[in-house]
């Protein structure tokens, strides 16, 4: 599942971000607490580049804090400033604007020292889309000045906020990167709502959540879906997809698991089974808002399985190639050798 999901207003964010970098001091990097790992946009992270920056893990309250400890520590190692919050309650957002005043730290000082009585500061929000950065600024401000949803893309334009006297923040639409190939992280930003959900397979999508939170999170499900998870064996393959960096049985068990939380909640169709595409919008929605629990997707050994898998499914995709330019190469010179 390769996302590509880069609509025009994403390419004019990108040119909005790299535009008003100089004009800023420091930059308010937000991403998503639940998957600290795959919502930290490489081309953000060069746009930023040396500029003083913030690292926010925002939407705390809905992951697990015992993983958010461990990227804490990842990122604080790696010499980051890092703070994690909600800014819907507005947890850690005081933290995160004492930790640009003292980021800036020197520069006030210097300039008080050059005789200035104050020095105004403009930071950048920036971040995927839907992570939380109209609301953010919102709380920081006080008073619902940006527009906030709850579904990627609702910030278009970028826009100045003042936070007092001294300080001035800009809110900017959420950016993706035009081609989302780590298709195990495009399925966690799918799931966490950066991505529009037209533009995936919502199905294959909660293949993947599912077996994941049955895996690492065994009796979230059956807890709130009333179910029991069902035995693979059980599931008929319909062939619905075939292509898929999930594997046959890890999706076929995804799916029936899907079936089943689609049965407790009675989406179905005529004739009495299953709405999957209904089923997989619910359970969408619950891991959202969190009603299926704190539930983190970035655990730091499942990134160390998925690049084993990438790797060979990118030695298979090298071996299929080079026999296909072999048999290539073979028909060529049999058919040279018959002129
Ligand atoms: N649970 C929880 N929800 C949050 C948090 N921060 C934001 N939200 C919700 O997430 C949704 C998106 O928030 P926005 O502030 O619009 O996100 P954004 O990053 O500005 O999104 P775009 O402008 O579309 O890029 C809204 O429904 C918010 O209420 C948080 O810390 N915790
Ligand atoms: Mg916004």
């Amino acid at each position: 599942m390769t996302v590509q999901w880069y609509p025009g207003h994403m390419a004019k964010a990108r040119k909005t971000l790299e535009e008003n970098l100089k004009l800023v001091n420091i930059v308010i990097e937000l991403c998503d607490a639940r998957l600290p790992y795959s919502s930290r946009n490489p081309a953000i992270d060069r746009i930023i580049g040396k500029k003083p920056r913030v690292l926010v893990f925002n939407k705390a309250d809905l992951a697990d804090p015992v993983q958010s400890e461990y990227w804490m520590d990842y990122y604080k190692k790696q010499g980051f400033t890092v703070v994690f919050t909600d800014a819907k309650a507005g947890d850690g957002v005081k933290k995160v604007i004492a930790a640009v005043n003292k980021a800036m730290e020197e520069k006030v000082n210097r300039s008080l020292e050059r005789g200035r009585i104050a020095t105004t500061l403009y930071a950048m929000v920036v971040g995927i889309p839907n992570v939380g950065k109209s609301s953010f600024v919102n709380k920081v401000a006080g008073k619902a000045a940006a527009k906030t949803g709850d579904r990627p893309g609702v910030t278009r334009e970028k826009q100045w906020l003042s936070m007092g006297e001294d300080i001035y923040l800009l809110d900017t639409p959420g950016l993706l990167w035009p081609r989302i190939d780590n298709q195990f992280a495009a399925m966690r930003l799918a799931a966490s709502g950066a991505v529009k959900d037209e533009v995936v397979d919502t199905g294959e999508l909660c293949a993947f959540l599912l077996t994941f939170i049955d895996s690492h999170y065994p009796g979230a499900l059956e807890a709130r879906y009333g179910i029991k998870i069902p035995e693979t064996e059980e599931f008929e393959d319909t062939g619905y997809v075939t292509e898929t960096i999930l594997g046959a049985e890890r999706l076929a068990k995804g799916l029936a698991i899907l079936e089943a939380c689609g049965k407790a909640r009675g989406c179905l169709v005529k004739g009495g089974s299953v709405d999957l595409g209904r089923a997989a919008a619910l359970v969408l929605d619950d891991y959202r808002a969190g009603k299926i629990g704190k539930i983190s997707l970035d655990f730091p050994e499942v990134l160390d399985e998925e690049a084993d898998i990438s790797l060979r499914n990118e030695e298979a995709a090298r071996v299929k190639e080079e026999k296909r330019a072999a048999r290539k190469a073979n028909y060529r010179s049999r058919k040279n050798a018959k002129r």
